[in-house]
């Protein structure tokens, strides 16, 4: 095993980020925009609303990249060597659309405790400063969990549009990837996104995220799926591995889990937002 470097390690632990890390080629990332685009072609509305969570339960090519070797690495140098996938997400931002991610913090509504996770956000096309890559407010996850307001904006890319106020972006650090590089954010580090200026897609696949085996779901049902090393807590009931596309099997598995995770999403929640 390789993972990060001392120095990287360092950051993670200082800063609450890490970024970049090499572990996709540019041809792996391509691989995973046309699946996207294949999906998007042939089932419009396969990767909407809630669907565009638990995506590696409805492609192989998904499923692999969450055990690429590389991500795994340096994912273990954080939480351990017994690593689960218990999520994933896509963030696309199309060009010419209004979409942004407050500034937030992902432990705050998702369940996680204690907080041995990780999230990968991989680059999937180049994120730069121009078509609105996360930004993170380096430090803050050494904070409490913050006042989330539950804005509900339409254009708003996070569940409840739930928002940290009043952060200064001139003291957050843009991440910048290049397409197949990774970034790895801690639970409670403060960070969102802005609008895509460009006149390409932005797109994200964030396996959100990568927990301990020790590491147990407090408000509901989470399905995972086995990683790396042991699971010696068995705190969570096991996904199917999808062995085709879209196949009636992998979409059922995928249903079902989303329905559960609707469930944590919006906990206490005085409304339901479009994801
Ligand atoms: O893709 C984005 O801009 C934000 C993603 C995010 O908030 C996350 O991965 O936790």
């Amino acid at each position: 095993m390789i993972g990060l470097t001392a120095k990287q390690l360092e950051h993670y632990k200082n800063k609450g980020y890490v970024s970049p890390v090499n572990a996709l080629t540019f041809s792996e990332a391509k691989e995973i925009r046309d699946e996207i685009e294949k999906i998007e072609k042939n089932w419009p509305s396969a990767l909407e609303g809630i669907n565009r969570n638990y995506i590696h339960l409805i492609s192989p090519i998904f499923n692999k990249v969450c055990l690429n070797k590389n991500i795994l690495d340096a994912v273990q140098s954080i939480i351990g060597k017994n690593i689960l996938i218990c999520g994933t997400t896509l963030f696309i931002k199309n060009p010419n659309e209004k979409g942004f991610v407050s500034f937030h913090q992902d432990a705050k509504y998702i369940g996680l405790e204690p907080h041995n996770w990780v999230t990968v956000w991989l680059a999937v096309t180049d994120a730069n400063e121009q078509n609105g890559c996360m930004r993170m407010l380096p430090g803050s996850h050494k904070e409490n969990l913050k006042t989330h307001e539950e804005k509900f904006d339409e254009n708003n890319l996070l569940t409840r549009g739930q928002t940290i106020t009043n952060v200064s972006l001139n003291k957050t650090d843009p991440i910048i990837l290049k397409a197949g590089q990774i970034s790895l954010h801690h639970p409670t580090i403060v960070h969102g996104s802005g609008l895509n200026h460009s006149n390409d897609r932005r797109i994200g696949f964030v396996i959100q995220s990568y927990i301990g085996d020790n590491v147990d779901q407090v408000i509901g049902k989470m399905y995972v799926q086995r990683a790396r090393g042991e699971d010696k807590y068995k705190h969570h009931e096991y996904s199917k591995i999808p062995l085709e596309l879209m196949g009636k099997n992998e979409v059922n598995s995928q249903n079902k889990a989303n329905e559960e995770l609707a469930k944590i999403f919006y906990s206490g929640s005085k409304k339901i937002g479009k994801f």
